[in-house]
């Protein structure tokens, strides 16, 4: 009889290839580290590999959303918008791979399906869904954060005869609308992004919309050039500010002004001067906003007018503008002309607030008001946020404990990088740390350094395994709760709180207290000896 094949020995095994793997392999193999990137997509990229639907764009400014840790990269790289669009995204991503040559250690359209630590040996053992066995000392999940699409939880989907798209793994060779009739369900950011870029292109478009969002104007165009050769000349500068900031995006900070104490006139100026310059800082006026209900209504008011100012017809209008939650307590969309999309006459929007979706049906979308024929419906609606990806994986832990049973009534994590119960296994960007509430560059990179540098510390110090300890992780949740709380964001039904996917528990998952902030604690734990983990060393082995 054929012996079992032995398992590939590795120090450090990193699940995806995404911004955050990429990283992470580059700095574990600069540290003599050996270590492999398992990759499920057919090429590197992760969320820019899959969501390549059209107008699919970042909603940080280009010279923001990217790599600060190399010099070079960063003087050599030009962007050329504003806001960087997918396949530019996709480009910048494999120069990277290119430039710091880290191809041949990334296996592509390999799923990591199981990771079991083996208490006897302290190391994990991964299987992937070619049936490979792989050991390692390391496993670092970088799988991502919005990265686990949610399936269509409607009934009758599937039954749709026509075409069927979701903008989550949208087709590498694109799509091809022309005088089609489109329905698309969802308006998030996806949504919105592929309603205002195809809009021109099909013969009809019919949106579902279910809860309507706030979106600002992105403002996008040609990155200036002032603006590009500024933040090269003040990079080291510019760099700092960000990773001080709350956020991680610079010169962001509304500092200590308060809505509340400012005239309606001043107010008004404010907002103005912010909808002029777009993004994220529309959100960012006044140091009440998130926390202060009154407050954000000066705001939400204010871009409600916009909508309405926008959008010609009062009752299309009307349906578009939020009312049910404060502005930014769900995920802010930036956009490119969204409103101004629905004074076109072939577009035409659908509340189902008010007429729910029946089902789908083979020849399209019924609501308790109407039948709608489509040839293609496409799904926008978004994922299985910050625990998706790791919940698809069988983590098993001490004693055979699974990481999604732990974590069945929301995730518990110190300092959303580790578990207990889970050694020497880290998350990048994972549950309890600012991940989705920030520019992910500046979290991935934070987290990804201070992983190689505990890595670095293991071996410095022949030390075997980092865990978490339960009385860390309990007062780490206990704080993140603590802080969400005192904030708006618990007023809203998001994916933030896992509202978005039936049945999942309703816990804020990621670190509201600001990047900075969190990037001194996590300082501050290695200062203090690795304050809250258990390390052990090889002569503690039997
Ligand atoms: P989002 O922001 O979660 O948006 C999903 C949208 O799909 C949202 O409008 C949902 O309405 C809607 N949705 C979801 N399920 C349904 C069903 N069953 N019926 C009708 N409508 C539904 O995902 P995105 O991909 O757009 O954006 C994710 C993040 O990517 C974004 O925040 C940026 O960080 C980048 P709901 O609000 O649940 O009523």
């Amino acid at each position: 009889e054929e012996a079992a094949k032995a398992p590939d020995m590795i120090d450090a095994v990193i699940v995806g290839a995404g911004f955050a793997g990429l990283y992470m392999l580059h700095r574990l193999r600069a540290m003599g580290v050996s270590a492999r990137i398992y990759e499920a997509g057919s090429d590197i990229g992760g969320t820019w590999f899959w969501n390549r639907y059209p107008g699919a764009r970042v909603d940080i400014e280009s010279q923001e959303y990217s790599y600060s840790f190399s010099d070079e990269l960063e003087f050599d790289w030009q962007w050329t918008e504003r806001y960087a669009s997918q396949p530019e995204l996709l480009k910048y991503i494999n120069h990277v791979a290119d430039r710091f040559d880290l191809r041949h250690d990334i296996q592509l359209d390999t799923r990591v399906t199981e990771a079991v630590y083996d208490e006897t040996r302290d190391r994990w053992r991964i299987l992937t869904d070619r049936g490979e066995r792989i050991s390692a000392r390391y496993c670092v999940m970088a799988t991502g954060c919005l990265s686990a699409a949610k399936e269509p939880d409607i009934p009758g989907a599937g039954s749709f005869k026509g075409e069927t798209y979701s903008t989550a793994s949208w087709p590498r060779d694109g799509v091809d609308f022309s005088g089609k009739r489109v329905g698309i369900i969802g308006t998030g950011s996806s949504g919105i992004q592929t309603i205002t870029t195809i809009a021109p292109e099909v013969g009809t478009l019919t949106v579902f919309q279910r809860t309507p969002n706030f979106s600002v104007p992105a403002h996008n165009g040609p990155i200036d050039p002032a603006v590009a050769a500024d933040w090269k000349a003040n990079r080291d500068t510019y760099r700092q500010e960000e990773r001080e900031s709350g956020i991680g995006i610079r010169a962001l900070d509304p500092g200590e002004a308060l809505a509340l104490e400012a005239s309606p006139e001043e107010r008004r100026r404010v907002y103005e001067e912010r909808w002029a310059r777009g993004g994220f800082c529309v959100a960012a006026g006044y140091a009440d906003l998130g926390v202060d209900k009154a407050a954000n209504d000066t705001l939400a008011e204010f871009v409600g007018d916009k909508i309405r100012s926008i959008v010609k017809d009062p009752e299309t209008a009307e349906m578009l503008v939020p009312k049910t939650y404060p502005i930014a307590s769900k995920r802010l969309c930036v956009d490119t002309g969204y409103f101004e999309v629905y004074n076109r006459d072939n577009v035409s929007l659908v509340d189902l607030i008010a007429t729910p979706i029946e089902a789908i049906t083979p020849t399209g979308i019924r609501t308790t008001a109407q039948d709608h024929e489509f040839d293609a419906i496409i799904y926008a609606i978004g994922f299985d946020a910050m625990t998706g990806a790791l919940d698809r994986i069988d983590i098993r832990g001490r004693g055979g404990e699974r990481l999604r049973d732990k974590w069945a009534a929301g995730p518990v994590t110190y300092l959303g990088l580790m578990a207990s119960g889970f050694p020497n296994l880290f998350m990048v960007t994972g549950p309890g740390s600012p991940s989705v509430l920030s520019n992910m560059m500046v979290s991935i990179e934070q987290h990804v350094d201070w992983i190689a540098d505990c890595i670095g510390h293991l071996g410095d110090h022949q030390l075997t395994t980092i865990e978490a300890t339960p009385e860390a992780e309990q007062a780490w949740v206990a704080h993140v709760n603590e802080i969400a709380d005192q904030t708006l964001y618990v007023q809203a039904n998001s994916w933030y709180l896992g509202a978005n996917v039936p049945g999942k528990p309703r816990v804020f998952m990621p670190y509201p207290g600001g990047v900075g902030v969190y990037r001194e604690k996590c300082d501050e734990v290695v200062a203090n000896a690795y304050e809250g983990f258990a390390l052990t060393g090889a002569t503690q082995m039997a």
